[in-house]
């Protein structure tokens, strides 16, 4: 099997979510398959359809060998290990993990739908995706930059650059991990606000 762009919404709006999207990053970093992972910078975002604090939120993109419900499954491993409740649809979370896109592929199954069935609609999604990939598209909605300039009235703010995180063990003849985004200048760690995580805490 080929490798396959996956795309993964981060979201916390209970805790500490910064600490939670850091720790989630350094997670999905160690994913048996996170080849070429890029993550975003960190959103503080207004909640939409959803009650509560404001939410962090991010993205991050890699690749992965990983069927697309084994990647949900190790997703929601991670949120449970970050204590996630799910005392209803929509409630205040200490760590949401989404399956936003799967290369372009488009799937109905009973415990998955991707591309997401809001991401379209969300600025706090959209941007930090345009932010990693600004030519990235939606399948069966188009451009994810013009979809996001289409998004009126949902507050954010771009508040943190993206996070350093210890690269994990260079697999043999591996390419090396890290936040390779074209034009991603931000110094990481040594910014004001950046995250640290693994050996750079
Ligand atoms: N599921 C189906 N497709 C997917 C997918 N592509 N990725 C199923 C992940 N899960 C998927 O998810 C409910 C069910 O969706 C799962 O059983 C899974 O098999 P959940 O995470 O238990 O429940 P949830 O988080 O309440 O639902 P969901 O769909 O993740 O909610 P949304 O629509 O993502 O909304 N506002 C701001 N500013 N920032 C946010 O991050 N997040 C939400 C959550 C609402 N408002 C927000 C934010
Ligand atoms: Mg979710």
């Amino acid at each position: 099997m080929m490798p396959v762009r996956a795309c993964v919404g981060l979201g916390a709006n209970l805790g500490d979510p910064m600490a939670a999207l850091t720790s989630a990053l350094t997670r999905i970093a160690a994913l048996p398959t996170g080849d070429g992972l890029v993550w975003s910078s960190v959103w503080r975002t207004a909640p939409v359809d959803a009650a509560g604090p404001d939410f962090l939120n991010a993205v991050a993109m890699f690749d992965t060998l990983l069927d697309p419900e084994t990647l949900l499954d190790a997703l929601r491993r991670i949120e449970s290990d970050h204590g996630r409740e799910r005392p209803y649809r929509n409630a205040p979370r200490l760590l949401d993990l989404d399956l936003l896109l799967y290369g372009d592929r488009v799937i109905e199954s009973a415990r998955l739908t991707v591309p997401h069935p809001r991401m379209h609609l969300r600025a706090f999604v959209l941007a930090p995706l345009v932010e990693i990939e600004p030519r990235a598209t939606i399948p069966g909605h188009g451009a994810a930059r013009v979809l996001l300039a289409a998004c009126t009235g949902q507050p954010i703010e771009r508040i943190a650059p993206p996070a350093a995180i210890a690269p994990r063990d260079p697999a043999p003849g591996g390419t090396t991990p890290g936040n390779t985004t074209p034009g991603d200048t931000t110094p990481g760690a040594d910014a004001p606000g950046a995250m640290a995580v693994g050996r750079d805490r």
